[in-house]
């Protein structure tokens, strides 16, 4: 088989790059280990930034986003007796949407798949051939057992962070920053109206809470765990009790329904540089992850296809190298930006084990930060500009 671009990985980051690319003529074939119903099936992400919602419409695939989604105004951030509203536009100008990843994913499948894009699942032996060829190639078995090999001119690495194409750059050339956090959050989707109308953001003693959503009827939280915790630790009424202890304000009561779905996962900040190696372009959480307390996981995926779009079309269409020489450092420009920012989100707000001997010291800063970010304008502009989307 060949393609213009073979890309790995048919979450957000693979499904939006083979859309953009389609605008401009450029054909691709999209390789994904899992089915499409697994894929869907994923609860991830909640928030997109303004201009993530802009790429989108641009690209065709955010209608179902327009009539569903929820425009989000600002934020609350609390702590024990105190929430204070963050008002978005009257700091930035700028606004977000919260519209679950699920529905992007589904909304991404069925207008790729009408338009005949070529995407193989529940395939396996994924592996990339002399990236640094002109002619790449990606090795795969198909869902029938066939051994593949798919010619490129260019591999896009979409397939996550427990994807193969990170580590196709040997690692004399690779760069890592990690950080793992001393906690999980553990998700919980509930069959619930939610009892606020933006997002609760909650530091407490005991731990840290988010009251997120997905529509007027279906409601998303977190809170804090250890870092080894599991489920079975947590049947739902401690949930919605550890819920209502964190997110407690006079005159405010949480209410509960039934859990549709619920996991934990692990906290931890990732980069992995450079981005491009030859003919591979990494995009998504292939190359970098951050913690889910900024929101920017999900954008961080959908800011990397658009520059990569932008300069694989212009290499195929003009013969310029320029973009795609600036890929990786531009990529990476926002990429720590939205590290920091997740980074620092994540601090302020997740009270640390009380057995660490730090602990009482990092709970008074985090107490005095969230008063400063409440009551200066230029510190709550800080938090809103990067909350919503910083690009410069
Ligand atoms: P994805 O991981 O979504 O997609 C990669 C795809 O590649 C997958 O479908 C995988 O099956 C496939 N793949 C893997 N290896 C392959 C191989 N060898 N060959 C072919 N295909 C392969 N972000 C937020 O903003 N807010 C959140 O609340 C949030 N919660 C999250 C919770 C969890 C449990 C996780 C894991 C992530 C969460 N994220 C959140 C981040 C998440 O939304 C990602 O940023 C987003 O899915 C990134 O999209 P992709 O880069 O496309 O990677
Ligand atoms: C979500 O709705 O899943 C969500 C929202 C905001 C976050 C993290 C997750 O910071």
């Amino acid at each position: 088989m060949r393609t213009r671009v073979g890309i790995i990985g048919a979450g957000p980051a693979g499904l939006l790059l083979s859309q953009l690319l389609s605008h401009h003529g450029i054909d691709s074939v999209i390789i994904e280990t899992r089915s499409q119903e697994y894929v869907e099936a994923r609860i991830r992400a909640g928030v997109i930034e303004h201009g993530a919602v802009q790429t989108l419409t641009e690209a065709g695939v955010a209608d179902r986003l327009h009539r569903e989604g929820m425009r989000h105004d600002g934020i609350y951030l609390q702590w024990p007796g105190e929430r204070h509203h963050l008002d978005f536009p009257d700091l930035c100008g700028q606004s977000v949407w919260v519209y679950g990843q699920t529905e992007l994913t589904k909304d991404l499948f069925r207008i790729r798949l009408e338009a005949g894009q070529p995407i193989h699942f529940e395939v396996s032996d994924v592996s990339i051939i002399d990236p640094l060829a002109e002619r790449p190639g990606i090795a795969f078995t198909d869902a029938d057992g066939t051994p593949q090999l798919l010619e490129c001119d260019a591999v896009a690495g979409c397939d996550g962070f427990h994807g193969v194409s990170r580590d196709t750059i040997p690692e004399s050339v690779r760069t890592v920053w990690q950080r793992i956090y001393p906690y999980s959050w553990l998700g919980i989707l509930a069959e619930v109206a939610p009892s606020t109308d933006e997002l609760i953001y909650a530091w407490h003693p005991e731990g840290f809470a988010l009251h997120s959503m997905r529509s007027h009827s279906i409601s998303r939280l977190y809170v804090q765990v250890a870092p080894d915790d599991v489920i079975e630790n947590w049947p739902d009424d401690r949930i919605w009790e550890a819920l209502a202890t964190r997110m407690a304000l006079d005159g405010w009561t949480l209410d509960s329904g039934p859990t549709l779905e619920k996991g934990i996962t692990p906290m931890r900040s990732f980069v992995s540089a450079p981005m491009r190696y030859g003919n591979l372009f990494l995009a998504g959480d292939a190359a970098h992850i951050v913690p889910p307390t900024g929101a920017k996981g999900l954008n961080l995926a959908i800011a990397d296809v658009t520059r990569l779009s932008d300069a694989l079309v212009r290499r195929f269409t003009e013969g310029r190298e320029d973009l795609v020489d600036a890929y990786s450092d531009a990529a990476l420009q926002r990429v720590w930006r939205s590290t920091h920012f997740s980074w620092w989100m994540t601090s302020m707000l997740h009270a640390d084990d009380p057995a660490d001997a730090n602990a009482a010291f990092l709970r008074q800063m985090q107490l005095s930060q969230l008063r400063y970010v409440t009551s200066s304008r230029a510190a709550s502009t800080t938090l809103a500009e990067n909350y919503t989307g910083f690009s410069g």
